[in-house]
């Protein structure tokens, strides 16, 4: 039986809109991955949803001064618009506020409870007095004591990805109030992460020693050899999701045990509006789970939440967390509270009909292997010269001189020369290096390949000359055309993961049968001869100086 495939990417905090650092790291990989399983014939699901829990929550309320569900209904809105109107191919989006989440979430937390996966402690914990608050994650922040990074929160160093709790700041201040925090006592339940030591052990550095990213096992080993230490699930704060346990009395799961669930909860939503069963995609050890996140997200994706997996007992863990480096834009740090970025949902309203070519970028440069650089430049001579120049030159070509002199109706071939036989057998491997690449998850070497076809049937249409040899030689003119159709076809197929709009827009261009894709290609027969074309359209434009300028100037202001 094939697999079936559950896709997963990182569910994003609904306390600001998506930018080019979320779709590069997680998003864009995704969906290449999504769509080429899908166009191999797998079962996919692809989940996503808003995380709308946790202190970036309400701290993003306290300073627009509107309530947290206000905040959460705000930017899930501009947040799944702007998924839709880029294309992510997400079977699912959902929210981790809904009934059926809050459900899946206090039902996990009711099972490990009641099976003793969990430890409580009573503790010092730190508190803002004057707010009357206990500081916990984004409410505390302090020298990180792993990297000394001065900005790191009660949980988490986002700079070295370290997980922390919040006493091991140094120098804490509370993000409320800026005052130094007092201690005070409580009560929390804790998941041992040391039971599940030689688990994780076993599981990642042994089993996945060989098919995981070398900075994810880098992560997750330098964990584990630092000692797994107990983390608290619970948190006293109002916003989140109420304990379901005596005791828990005015207090929430910690967000990040409750964001994960949201991949399952997202699917049993799914599941109840397809008239489908949830389970096999998370039960069923024919499913391979895949979780893209970025650098940041790993230790809960590859440490906590497969414990959890681990604890309930019944759920598959993830073959693969192809986590990915972080993307800086013009040579500094994306910052949401800086708006130092360059958010998806404006970069649509200025070049609403260039989703590809943002894809394309992000793709070509991403950060797979290390932080990468994003800036407005690269972005517009990848477009000139490799979108425009390239491929939609050769397209361009091929439409043009189709329509010049056969009025679009493909020609026989007649004998082959050794450039035509070598320029099939390229495009006959295309598809197989192109999906090799893809499943180990090298999307920018992948998006390359793709474009490699490009660049060889512009090169065999510029080395042949097809415009020069129609008065003296057809019969040479009809081999070259009937050849350069069979690469613009192949195109349109294996381009379609990385420029889903583009293969569209090609696909009806050359009136491609429906029914054939990635398998065929290397069959090379895609398009008969006396097969009449479409119209031709166009598939890139020209990026000028000035649309550059618009966007530097956007961000310096
Ligand atoms: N919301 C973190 C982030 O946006 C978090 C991911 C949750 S995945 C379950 O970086
Ligand atoms: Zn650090």
């Amino acid at each position: 039986m094939s697999k079936r495939y559950t896709i997963t990417a990182a569910l994003p905090y609904t306390n600001g809109p998506i930018h080019i650092g979320h779709l590069a790291g997680v998003y864009v990989p995704a969906d290449i991955y999504a769509r080429y399983l899908r166009m191999r014939g797998k079962e996919v699901l692809f989940i996503c949803g808003s995380d709308e829990h946790g202190v970036a929550i309400s701290m993003k309320a306290k300073k627009e001064g509107i309530t947290p569900k206000e905040v959460i209904d705000k930017y899930h809105n501009i947040i799944k618009k702007s998924f839709d109107d880029f294309g992510i191919s997400f079977n699912y989006y959902g929210r981790t506020s809904s009934d059926v989440h809050r459900e899946t979430a206090q039902e996990f937390f009711k099972t490990m409870h009641a099976n003793d996966c969990f430890e409580t402690q009573t503790t010092e914990q730190l508190y803002d007095a004057k707010e009357n608050q206990f500081l916990a994650d984004r409410y505390v922040v302090g020298t990180c004591p792993k990297c000394g990074h001065p900005e790191a929160y009660g949980d988490q160093c986002e700079n070295c990805g370290s997980s922390l709790n919040a006493t091991d700041l140094i120098d804490p201040k509370s993000a409320l109030s800026g005052e130094t925090p007092s201690l005070k006592t409580t009560t929390h339940w804790y998941l041992p992460l040391d039971r599940y030591e030689d688990f994780l052990r076993s599981w990642i550095l042994e089993s996945h020693k060989s098919d995981w990213k070398t900075n994810v096992l880098g992560q997750v080993k330098s964990w584990i050899e630092d000692g797994l230490k107990p983390r608290a699930v619970t948190r006293d704060l109002s916003w989140g999701i109420p304990v379901p346990v005596a005791g828990g009395e005015n207090k929430v799961l910690y967000v990040w045990f409750d964001a994960p669930i949201g991949y399952i909860s997202a699917t049993k939503e799914w599941a109840t509006q397809e008239g489908a069963d949830w389970k096999p995609y998370w039960q069923d050890k024919n499913t391979e789970l895949v979780h893209f996140i970025g650098k940041d997200n790993i230790v809960f994706h590859c440490i906590i939440f497969p414990s959890v997996l681990k604890a309930m007992g019944n759920y598959i863990l993830p073959e693969n967390v192809p986590a990915n480096e972080f993307l800086n834009l013009e040579g500094q740090k994306l910052s949401t509270s800086k708006n130092w970025a360059v958010w998806l949902h404006e970069y649509l309203e200025d070049f609403p009909e260039k989703q590809d070519v943002l894809r394309y970028v992000l793709t070509a440069n991403a950060p797979e292997t290390k932080d990468n650089d994003f800036t407005w430049n690269d972005f517009q001579t990848r477009n000139n010269s490799e979108l425009v120049a390239i491929f939609g030159n050769f397209i361009n070509r091929v439409m043009v001189l189709m329509k010049k002199h056969y009025e679009g109706v493909v020609p026989p071939p007649n004998s082959l020369t050794k450039t035509d036989e070598a320029t099939q057998k390229k495009l006959a491997a295309a598809p197989t290096e192109i999906a090799q690449l893809i499943e180990q998850y090298k999307f920018r070497a992948a998006s390359q390949e793709m474009m490699q076809l490009a660049r060889l049937g512009n090169k065999y249409l510029a080395d042949e000359e097809p415009w020069k040899l129609i008065k003296t030689d057809p019969d040479r003119v009809a081999t070259i055309m009937h050849t350069a159709l069979q690469v613009a076809a192949g195109l349109a197929i294996v381009s379609e993961p990385f420029l889903p709009h583009t293969a569209q827009k090609l696909r009806k261009m050359l009136k491609l049968n429906e029914a054939l894709g990635w398998d065929n290609v290397s069959a090379l027969h895609l398009i008969e001869s006396g097969h009449q074309l479409g119209e031709a359209g166009l598939l890139f434009e020209k990026i000028e100086d000035d649309a550059i300028a618009v966007q530097l100037e956007k961000l310096s202001s």
